[in-house]
């Protein structure tokens, strides 16, 4: 018998972490107001069926593939991670990526002592690698012909170089400074990584289809909003086309006239990707004037 519990979608975000505060507030801008369970454990959806279940990151992709929870948010580094291993176990229904998100961005890099020269791939060969990525290292050097001893960590990386316990390391990099403290430098990226949702292997019960849809939906159109602008500018008649063309990712402009002026006309445009300096400059010496770059609140297609 299927309870009403079992309509509500389960989705599992990182407890306290680097993905914490942008997962929520993902799920908060898709219309999700919720309420914190006694243990905080668990956060309940009020004006969705949607309940967030606050783990440890490396639990997601698990909970998401035994279909304990329907969604996860994870870094693509525990995700690749979690896939090598279920493959390597003969698991054939895996979680799927539903799509990349724009937070978590970081690199699974080797990271290389300051007194080893490194010159490319070939330099592995035949060192010791500590990490905590076993798999996705070796799946790295398998597919590059490489032989090498990976060391497995589950923690501080950073340091089995000066304790003796490796040669080199392959750990997530963003700004770098934790391997100049080590007198390390990054030598190679294997994975660029940021967040990604993932979902269950197992088809959505009807009764949560319908919210699963709805979700999935105002996830996508969180994230296209956050990559769009709205534009509006002056262009000259006479190299408008120029000038269009450069809007990035813009169907159709809106072309308006100005009040007293035959030689000029308003473009007003929603660009999909986010409108740099440079495209403005471009605009710019192209002709344009009075730039003005909007936010979007909302989008629907
Ligand atoms: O407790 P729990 O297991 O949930 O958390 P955690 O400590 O395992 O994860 P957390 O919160 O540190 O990271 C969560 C996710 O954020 C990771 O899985 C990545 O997908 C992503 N992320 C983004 C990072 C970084 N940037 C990052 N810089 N994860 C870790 N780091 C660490 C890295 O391991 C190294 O120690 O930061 C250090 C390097 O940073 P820089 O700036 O010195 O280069
Ligand atoms: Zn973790």
């Amino acid at each position: 018998m299927q309870t009403k519990q079992d309509a509500r979608i389960k989705i599992a975000v990182q407890k306290s972490g680097r993905l914490t505060e942008h997962s929520m507030e993902l799920l908060v801008r898709c219309g999700l107001s919720y309420s914190r369970g006694k243990d905080r454990l668990i956060c309940y959806g009020e004006n969705m069926p949607v309940d967030v279940l606050l783990v440890r990151d490396d639990d997601i992709p698990g909970l998401v593939q035994e279909n304990i929870c329907d969604l996860g948010i994870a870094g693509l580094n525990i995700i690749e991670e979690r896939r090598l291993e279920l493959i390597e176990r003969g698991e054939t229904k895996l979680f799927e990526q539903v799509s990349v998100l724009d937070f978590g961005q970081c690199r699974l890099s080797f990271g290389v002592p300051e007194d080893m020269p490194f010159d490319g791939p070939e330099s592995l060969r035949g060192t010791r690698i500590a990490t905590t990525y076993p798999r996705i290292v070796k799946d790295y050097l398998q597919r590059n012909g490489i032989e090498a001893k990976v060391v497995e960590f589950s923690g501080a990386v950073e340091i089995a170089p000066s304790l003796g316990k490796a040669d080199l390391v392959c750990d997530l990099v963003s700004s770098g400074e934790t391997l100049r403290a080590h007198q390390m430098y990054e030598a190679l990226t294997i994975l660029e990584s940021r967040a990604a949702l993932i979902r269950t292997p197992v088809e959505i019960p009807p009764e949560k289809a319908q919210w699963m849809k709805r979700l999935l939906m105002r996830i996508e159109g969180v994230l296209q909003v956050r990559e769009s602008k709205y534009i509006m500018l002056h262009a000259p008649r006479a190299r408008l086309k120029e000038i269009t063309a450069l809007l990035p990712g813009s169907e159709a402009p809106t072309i308006m006239p100005l009040e007293g002026r035959d030689d000029k006309v308003a473009v007003h445009a929603v660009c999909r990707e986010n409108v740099f300096w440079e495209t403005l400059e471009k605009l710019k010496e192209a002709g344009a004037s009075s730039m003005l770059v909007l936010p979007v609140e909302k989008m629907l297609a």
